[in-house]
């Protein structure tokens, strides 16, 4: 066989296994920036099958661009447990407690993480629907398209992926609540946005909030502050990563693991 048809067989052989295999996972995480990442490290070190969707060709979300673009984040002495789990490097830069990361070692180390625990990340992959039971209503899958269609404005229908949970962790947006809510409206939940900056009570708040917004679909990040309408806090990371660990906690204990 010639190389090209070896190279064009095996892509294609070994991702459709796979999809077919994903397709029916335990816990579906929506976006691998920080708090989708952690979530995706914490649940799979419970031995559960995750599997994380991102529409864009990369991981990390918004930690790329640092602070405007200044390519440190700071976290707070609470983070270093989470920090030491995915062996992220950090200094201490003189102000008691806080702490800085170089935002592509945080990036990096946190997609390493999680697929060294053995959740999948799918790049390019955009979900743009949830899949829902009713009576009473649970959220049990999602679906999806390859983001270049979207890009390519095609009326592409999408696939299928069931799992038992399903983490918006989408950011700013909460792109699935906003579903949710605009296309079930018998789940009775509204996305207000999120508030104005107030850096300490929203690294406070997103953890608080954090949690299951209907049976199967949780939030994490700032999908949380969208969700609840708290406030946005910057560069600071501290309640990204401890949100990714608290949803992690909730879906386990929810499956019983
Ligand atoms: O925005 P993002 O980093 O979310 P996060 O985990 O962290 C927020 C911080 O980065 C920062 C902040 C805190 O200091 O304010 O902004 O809450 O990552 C969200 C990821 O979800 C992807 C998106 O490309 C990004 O990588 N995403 C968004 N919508 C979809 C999606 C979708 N429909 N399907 C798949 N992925």
């Amino acid at each position: 066989m010639e190389l090209e048809s070896i190279i064009t067989r095996l892509v294609v052989e070994e991702s459709a296994r796979e999809l077919v295999e994903l397709s029916e996972s335990d816990v579906l995480v929506v976006g691998a920036g920080p708090s989708g990442l952690t979530a995706a490290k914490y649940l799979a070190d419970k031995h559960l099958k995750v599997v994380v969707l991102e529409k864009r060709l990369s991981y990390g979300g918004g930690i790329g661009g640092g602070g405007s673009l200044f390519h440190k984040v700071v976290v707070d002495e609470r983070a270093l447990p989470v920090l030491g789990d995915f062996k992220v490097r950090y200094k201490a830069a003189g102000v008691a407690g806080y702490y800085v990361v170089d935002s592509a070692e945080l990036m990096s180390k946190l997609a390493a993480g999680a697929l060294d625990s053995g959740a999948k990340i799918i790049l390019g992959a955009e979900v743009e629907d949830l899949v829902v039971r009713d009576n009473p209503l649970r959220v049990v899958g999602v679906m999806f398209k390859w983001s270049a269609i979207t890009a390519a404005g095609l009326h592409v229908d999408p696939l299928f992926a069931l799992s038992r949970a399903v983490v918006d962790a989408t950011g700013h947006e909460a792109v699935l609540v906003s579903i949710l809510s605009r296309k079930n409206r018998v789940a009775g939940v509204a996305v207000p946005g999120e508030r104005s900056g107030f850096a300490e009570r929203a690294e406070r708040d997103v953890v608080e909030y954090t949690g299951r917004m209907v049976p199967g679909l949780y939030v994490a990040g700032m999908s949380v502050a969208a969700v609840h309408g708290l406030h946005r806090m910057g560069p600071i990371f501290t309640g990204m990563l401890l949100s990714g660990r608290k949803v992690a906690e909730a879906i386990a204990r929810d499956l019983g693991v």
